[in-house]
């Protein structure tokens, strides 16, 4: 007799590797599981931290009656024939850092983890979320040596999420019909797009004064540090986690979605040879077409200025890897 599931037929179907299994990546790991979305293989350093958090996410999925299974370990041949391969391991921002402060630790982290996974995994897709985001994205990519589609960093969903939050909260409306896209650098340099964000079609500029537009905007370029304030150890995961989640939902369905995220760029907006914020389609190819907006002279200009200051971080990155 069969007994399969159509939830368990798909899973079994998927396996995610989700390197690190601190905040983001176990609450990955358990939004992944939650949906059936695939199995999960959760990776960390910390021996005895990925296992326990596996067996506990067993449990969960017991009592919800779910199917994908969470494995933890600490050996990057447990990752074997992942479909993909999502970065999340590296320090996280204390209060007052910023996400450059990071850069040098966290280089080093990201390019053995990607070069380690992809011995194990070498048709994966990497989905990376360490920061500096856009730097890291860039390493993957050529420590991999795979094909840039192949590569994408999760930033734009988040950023885009939290002005979505912030517009919702001020008009009292429900945020899933806020529609906002803020692309660029994940950093302070991002550009968000005012333009852009509607409420059920209705543009924003029609909802709200220009000036709460331009504060709601700044709040939205700090909403990680004012949650790394608030939480002192750590950063913000929960935001983090369910951005990259539709990413691997987005590629492993097969969806097509159009997502803001750090992806290679070979001309278009102007720029070229770098990872940085853009509206994307991905799909279980990677990401499969760029959408090229149209943008203000100013707009450009901020987007440029974005991408210099993680090009800058790229060379001096390479520079010290030796890559
Ligand atoms: O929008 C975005 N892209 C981001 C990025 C949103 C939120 C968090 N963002 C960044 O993701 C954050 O600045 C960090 O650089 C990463 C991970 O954040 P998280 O909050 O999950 O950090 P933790 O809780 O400190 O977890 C990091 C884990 C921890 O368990 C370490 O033991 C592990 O990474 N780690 C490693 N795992 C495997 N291999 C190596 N070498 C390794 N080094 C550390």
């Amino acid at each position: 007799m069969n007994t399969l599931t159509p939830a368990l037929i798909k899973c079994q179907s998927f396996r995610v590797a989700v390197i690190g299994a601190g905040n983001v990546g176990r609450t990955l790991a358990q939004q992944i599981a939650q949906k059936d979305l695939a199995n999960v293989v959760l990776l960390d350093i910390v021996e005895g931290l990925p296992q326990g958090i596996a067996l506990d996410l067993m449990a969960a999925q017991a009592i919800e009656e779910r199917n994908c299974t969470v494995l933890g370990t600490n050996r990057y041949e447990d990752t074997v024939g992942a479909d993909i391969v999502v970065i999340t391991a590296g320090l996280a921002r204390k209060p007052g850092m910023s996400r450059d402060d990071l850069l040098h630790v966290n280089a080093k982290i990201v390019v053995e983890a990607a070069q380690q996974a992809l011995l194990y995994s070498p048709d994966a897709l990497f989905l990376v979320i360490t920061n500096p985001l856009d730097v890291m994205t860039y390493l993957v990519w050529k420590a991999t040596g795979v094909s840039p589609q192949r590569v994408v960093g999760m930033a734009g969903v988040l950023d885009s999420s939290r002005l979505q939050t912030f517009i919702a909260m001020h008009l009292g409306v429900c945020s899933a019909d806020v529609s906002a896209m803020v692309l660029g650098g994940h950093g302070d340099l991002m550009l968000p797009l005012p333009r852009y964000c509607t409420v059920r079609g209705v543009p924003i500029t029609e909802l709200m004064p220009m000036e709460i537009l331009e504060q709601l905007v700044e709040r939205t370029r700090n909403g990680g540090a004012e949650i790394v304030k608030l939480l002192q150890t750590g950063g913000a995961y929960y935001a983090p986690a369910a951005s990259a989640c539709i990413m691997v939902e987005s590629i492993l369905r097969n969806q097509s979605r159009l997502l803001p995220a750090a992806t290679y760029l070979k001309g278009e907006y102007g720029l070229n040879d770098v990872f940085i914020g853009v509206p994307c389609r991905l799909d279980c190819r990677g990401v499969e077409a760029i959408l090229e907006v149209k943008l203000t002279p100013e707009e450009t200009e901020a987007l440029h200025i974005s991408a210099r200051s993680v090009r800058k971080n790229v060379d001096i990155a390479l520079e010290k890897l030796g890559l």
